[in-house]
Order: structure tokens, then C-alpha cells, then sequence
């Protein structure tokens, strides 16, 4: 029997377990890369570790979440993480040089390779054939240290694409119908494996769109075979010799499988709140519209842009609309300022940002009260854009610019032929906006650069055999980590301060909860399934730990914040009944009897609802080496502990 072709590079980089579907596997990491938001959090602990210098092959810091620099914040956790990076061996993109993904695509990705990103969107580089995989700052500051990377191993689903796509109709609609077919839960333990002839009509930016839209579907990572069209890509980018051809073998097993015709698809919208979803533009039909946004790490490449620029071409935006358009990275503003295609946007009434996360993240452009926005961004949810009742819809660039010039979501099939896209041969080349890092030599004068607003990271405790505590929120399916940790712009400066953000904490489903955890000295919380999907943000773990947050207990976990929760020293357990979920309320006092002795030993844990007394069933689903950090009380001490 063959391997498919991410279980092919597991393989490669396998440094422990075995490479069977939800048992626990090591991984070696040859890439990292970080960003702002998470980063000032992750290489504060990778100082904590001691470590001189990264041993990976290689390791880049970039800085495009946190650009608004409304203060003195964020020019400080710049100037941190520019120091840190130039004495440990780290490269460091600077603001300006745009979106980590896109950039980390274009010149720094290779076939074949592993990519430990502290991003959740870090699967972009599945893209050109890279095992690449979000994950929290500590797991990224551990894998820069050189250790090994833990995920349990994932299933794997085929997804075969047959045909080609019609005019107007782009890699953001095969993503959303594949969110329509699996949900935003469908792709929790599984690698999404993208083939079929389908695939060759696709070019690399493209493949970086669906690659990167896979964190929406809760999977561990999503890839594209490397084939003509991406040697073609990295020869266009001037880096050529970093090309092998990988694919899956013939007879690969695969876990599931999913057929789509590109043929036949039709321009998709994901609907407010949630990107699964997802309807037709036609279903959903000329809703007014009131923005739109154009750019994020999904679609934001010059591809993506040519387009746009040729839609808008000679035209004004709508009177009632607001088109802001962020290209990717400075390669990309570069060439449309070099070809024209800059000012057929700026012509047409479009404000350009510059190539960073910018509205993704809630970093300026919150649409009006009540607003609609058409964005081509990833995710949706309720309040993330900055404005609490807005309606965001993700959409493809087409459809975005389309509708930009109208006024009214529109299909833009309508329009009948597409204006022919030429994509150049060569790409600009100028890496100066990236740092290299000090020599080893220059690196023991290099001083670490902190300011005022870099707090210290909490650490837990040890875990105690008996949990008495209130539940002190109940919360429902899906719940995503900008419920738990928002960001935009009057927070996201407060990444490096733990104690500061944790006034915002479930703002967006209880604007009480963080006085009440304080006031009742922490507490319990219980979610449904898929809880804490979405980002990485270990955020979304270190504040309810700061808040005194002991276990949290849900129907099911998303994969990366379940491991933030452990490496946090927060007890993440699950219902075996389901139902139980129902029977346990906001308030209720409940006891974990003998808790520690159940994780230890791996055995069903007991819950007692002292408010009713009845008892429940909780599973302890924990590796060896997870069980060790939930009983030293985080990956802190636990690393403290072992060294
Ligand atoms: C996001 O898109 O939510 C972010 C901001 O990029 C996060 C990381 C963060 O919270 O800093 C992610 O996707 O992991
Ligand atoms: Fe930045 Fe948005 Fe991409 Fe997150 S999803 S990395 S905020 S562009």
C-alpha cells in the first residue's frame, strides 16, 4: 500500500510515535515562522528556554498584524521582537514587507519541507507542497529550540477536483463549497489532500488560497502536490533549485473522499457569522452592500490583484461603498505600482492599505452600524471586524470588485468574459525588507530590547486530585477564539500584556465574565463542540489561566486550542454523553473528584453537579507527554521541571 502525499513527508520527518489516526506523533521541524501578535508572546518564552540560537533551517519573524502602532505598543513589541531576532538566528521581515503567509510563500518555502508557524493561516504554504501547520507561540518557540512538534496523526481525505473553473469563478469558491460540504468541524484531525487534473489548471497562488482557507475547517493542515506549476512559480520567484517534484502514490489510502467539478461551480459567499456558511452569490441574491475589503493572507496575491485591478479598470466604485484593497506583500504593491494596475485601482476610487493583516484582524476599516461587508478575507465571526452588528460575507476578489462597482453583492458571472490576466515571468526580487540576523559573533553585544507594555507570561499550577468550582460560563457550539480573546485594534496592542487584555476576555458572549471570574477566584467553563476553533492565539488559553480558569469542559476541542489549553495547565475534558452537556448550567457548583488520579491513569474522569447531584462522565483523552505538562501545570514548567 502507498502513502499519500502528506503521509509521505510525516514519514520524513517522523522522530516518534507511529503513523497511526489519533495516536500521538513527533514531528521535526525545519521552518518556523511568527508574527506580531503571537510572536512577542513566543520569543518571550523562547528567552525563557535559555536557548542562544534557533536550530531550525530556518526560522522568520514577521511583523504585519500590529501596524497601526496607535501608540507606543506596538512600535516597542516591533523593536522586541527586531532584537530578538537578530541575536538568536532569526530573520526579520519588517513592517511594510507584508502578510507572513504570502511572503513566507513567495520567497521562503520549500517542497516537501515542515512549517511550524505561530499562526493559524500558516497552511498557506501547502500551497507549493509544504507540511505546514499552525500552531501556539510556546509549541513554535519549542520547535525554534529545536524540539520536536506533537499533533496526534491525522486522518487524511482526498479531495479530487475535476474540470475547470469558468470565467469569474476562482480558487475562493472551491474553498467555500469545500466548507459547505464539511463545515467548520468537518476537517478536525484530517490533512486535506487536493488532486485530480482539476489541479493543474490551478497556479500556485491559488493553491494558496485553499491551502490556506483548510484552517477553516478545523484541519490540521491542507496540501497540493509540487508539480511543472509550482517549479514554474519558485523559477518565477528566482528560486528554482529549492524544487521537488512530490505527489501521493497511485494505490495511497485515503480516509475520505470528496469530488468536486470545477466545471460546474458558480461563485460562492460564505454568510454572516461563520465561514462554513456558505450559499451562492445567485442564492443569496443583491443584498446592498456598504464595504468591501479586498486582501488577508487568502487572497491577496498578484494574481489575485491583476484581477481586481482589471474589474475596477476605467470604472468608479459605487457611491454608497467603501473598497479598501491591501495588497499581500511588497512584491506584490511593487509590481502593480510597476504595471499600472496600481493606478487602475487607485482611479477607481479604491483606498489603498498597506500590505499587511490590516481589516482582517479588525486593524482599522470596522464597516458602518448594521453594515454590510464584502470581504475576501477567511473568517467572519460576529464582531471581529470591529463593529458588533455588522454582516461580513467572504468572497471571492472577483466577486468583491464586482460588487464594489455596483453597490449590491452581484455575481459576477453575469458579466459574461473575463479581461485576460497576464501573469509575468519573473517575479520583482529585492529581500531588503527581510533582516539577517546577527553572526554569532555580533549576536553577544546584541541587547534585548523590552518596553513598558511586556508583561510576564502567566504560568499555572500543579494539579490538584480535587477541582471544586462554579461554572462560570456556558457557552454553545463553535465557539471560536475571537470569542474567548478578540483582537482589533483597541486590544491587539496588548498581546504582550496578559493582565491588560484580560479585561476583554468572552467580551463578545459576556461582557461580565472577566469581573466575575475574578471575583469568584476563577472557575469552570463548559463549551459545545469544536470549542476554541479558529486562530492559534495561546492568548485564547494564558488569559483564562490568568483568570483562574481550572478546566474547561466541551463536546469536542479544535486541535490547536486544545493544545494551547495544555500547554497553559488548563484541563481541557470532554463529555462522553453529549447530552450531558445539557443537564450542567451557568452557575451550577461542581466538583472533579479525583481528577489528577483519572488523568493519570487515563480513566474516565467524575463530575458531580452539586447543584443537582448527579454524576457525569468525562474522557481524559491525554498522550503520556500531555498528562506530564497538565500535572506540572503548563509547558513552562513542565520544560522547567525537565531540564
Ligand atoms: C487570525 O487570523 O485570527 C490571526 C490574528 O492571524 C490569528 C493569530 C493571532 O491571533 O494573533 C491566527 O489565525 O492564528
Ligand atoms: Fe492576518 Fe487575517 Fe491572515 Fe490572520 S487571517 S494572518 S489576521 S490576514
Amino acid at each position: 500500500m502507498g502513502y499519500t502525499l502528506s503521509q509521505k513527508i510525516i514519514k520524513n520527518h517522523l522522530v516518534c510515535g507511529e503513523m497511526i489516526p489519533g495516536t500521538e506523533i513527533g514531528l521535526k521541524i525545519d521552518q518556523t515562522l511568527t508574527q506580531d501578535a503571537t510572536g512577542t508572546m513566543a520569543y518571550l518564552q523562547f528567552e525563557a528556554m535559555g536557548i542562544d540560537r534557533v536550530k531550525t533551517e530556518l526560522s522568520v519573524a514577521y511583523i504585519d498584524h500590529n501596524t497601526l502602532q496607535n501608540g507606543f505598543e506596538n512600535a516597542d513589541d516591533h523593536r522586541f521582537i527586531q532584537s530578538v531576532a537578530a541575536k538568536r538566528g532569526i530573520r526579520f521581515s519588517r513592517p511594510g514587507n507584508g502578510i507572513c503567509h504570502q511572503v513566507h510563500l513567495e520567497r521562503f518555502g520549500v517542497p516537501g519541507k515542515t512549517l511550524l508557524g505561530s499562526d493559524s493561516h500558516t497552511p498557506t504554504g501547502g500551497g507549493i507542497g509544504m507540511l505546514a501547520m499552525g500552531a501556539g507561540g510556546l509549541d513554535v518557540a519549542v520547535a525554534m529550540g529545536g524540539g520536536t512538534y506533537y499533533i496526534p496523526m491525522p486522518k487524511t481525505v482526498k479531495v479530487e477536483l475535476t474540470g475547470k473553473l469558468n470565467d469569474y469563478v476562482s480558487a475562493k469558491d472551491i474553498i467555500l463549497e469545500v466548507l459547505r460540504i464539511m463545515s467548520v468541524k468537518g476537517g478536525i484531525g484530517k490533512i486535506i489532500e487536493y488532486t485530480g487534473e482539476g489541479v493543474k489548471s490551478l497556479s500556485v497562488p491559488e493553491r494558496a488560497t485553499i491551502t490556506n482557507m483548510g484552517a477553516e475547517l478545523g484541519a490540521t493542515t491542507s496540501i497540493f502536490p509540487s508539480d511543472e506549476i509550482t517549479k514554474a512559480f519558485l523559477e518565477a520567484q528566482d528560486r528554482g533549485e529549492v524544487y521537488t517534484p512530490l505527489s501521493a502514490d497511485e494505490d495511497a489510502l485515503y480516509d475520505e473522499e470528496i469530488k468536486i467539478d470545477l466545471t460546474s461551480l458558480k461563485p460562492n459567499a460564505a454568510m454572516p457569522h461563520m465561514p462554513d456558511n456558505v450559499k451562492t452569490v445567485e442564492e443569496i441574491g443583491q443584498i446592498k452592500i456598504d464595504q468591501v475589503c479586498i486582501g488577508s493572507c487568502t487572497n491577496s496575491s498578484l494574481y489575485d490583484m491583476l484581477k481586481v485591478a482589471a474589474i475596477l479598470k476605467g470604472k468608479t466604485v459605487a457611491p454608497g461603498v467603501s473598497l479598501s484593497i491591501a495588497p499581500g506583500s511588497k512584491q506584490v504593491l511593487n509590481m502593480l505600482a510597476g504595471n499600472g494596475a496600481l493606478a487602475d485601482m487607485i482611479d477607481a476610487g479604491a483606498r489603498i492599505l498597506e500590505s499587511a493583516c490590516g481589516p482582517c484582524i479588525g486593524m482599522g476599516q470596522s464597516p458602518n452600524s448594521a453594515g454590510i461587508s464584502l470581504r475576501t478575507f477567511n473568517r467572519n465571526f460576529e464582531g471581529r471586524s470591529g463593529t458588533a452588528d455588522a454582516g461580513v460575507y467572504l468572497v471571492s476578489p472577483e466577486t468583491a470588485a464586482v460588487s464594489a462597482l455596483t453597490g449590491v453583492l452581484t455575481d459576477p458571472t453575469t458579466l459574461g468574459k473575463m479581461p485576460v490576466i497576464n501573469m509575468p515571468e519573473k517575479f520583482i526580487i529585492n529581500d531588503n525588507m527581510v533582516l539577517l540576523p546577527d553572526s554569532p559573533d555580533e549576536a553577544k553585544n546584541r541587547e534585548i530590547l523590552y518596553g513598558p507594555n511586556i508583561k510576564a507570561v502567566p504560568t499555572g499550577k500543579e494539579l490538584e486530585n480535587d477541582i471544586s468550582s462554579k461554572v462560570l460560563l456556558k457557552v454553545g457550539d463553535n465557539i471560536t477564539t475571537d470569542h474567548i480573546m478578540p483582537a482589533g485594534a483597541k486590544i491587539l496592542p496588548y498581546r504582550s500584556n496578559v493582565p491588560y487584555l484580560s479585561q476583554f476576555c468572552f467580551g463578545v458572549c459576556d461582557k461580565t465574565f472577566p469581573e466575575r471570574a475574578k471575583k469568584e477566584n476563577g472557575g469552570i467553563i463548559v463549551g459545545g463542540a469544536n470549542y476554541g476553533q479558529g486562530s492559534s492565539r495561546e492568548h485564547a488559553a494564558l488569559v483564562p489561566l490568568y483568570l483562574g480558569i481550572r478546566a474547561v469542559i466541551a463536546k469536542s476541542f479544535a486541535r490547536m486550542h486544545k493544545a494551547n489549553l495544555i500547554n497553559s495547565g488548563i484541563l481541557p475534558l470532554t463529555f462522553i454523553n453529549e447530552s450531558d452537556y445539557d443537564e450542567i448550567s451557568q452557575g451550577d457548583d461542581i466538583e472533579l473528584k479525583g481528577i489528577k488520579d483519572s488523568v493519570l491513569s487515563s480513566a474516565d474522569a467524575k463530575l458531580i453537579n452539586k447543584n443537582t447531584g448527579k454524576e457525569y462522565s468525562l474522557k481524559t483523552d491525554f498522550s503520556e507527554r500531555e498528562i506530564n505538562i497538565l500535572l506540572a501545570g503548563g509547558k513552562l514548567n513542565y520544560t522547567a521541571k525537565t531540564k
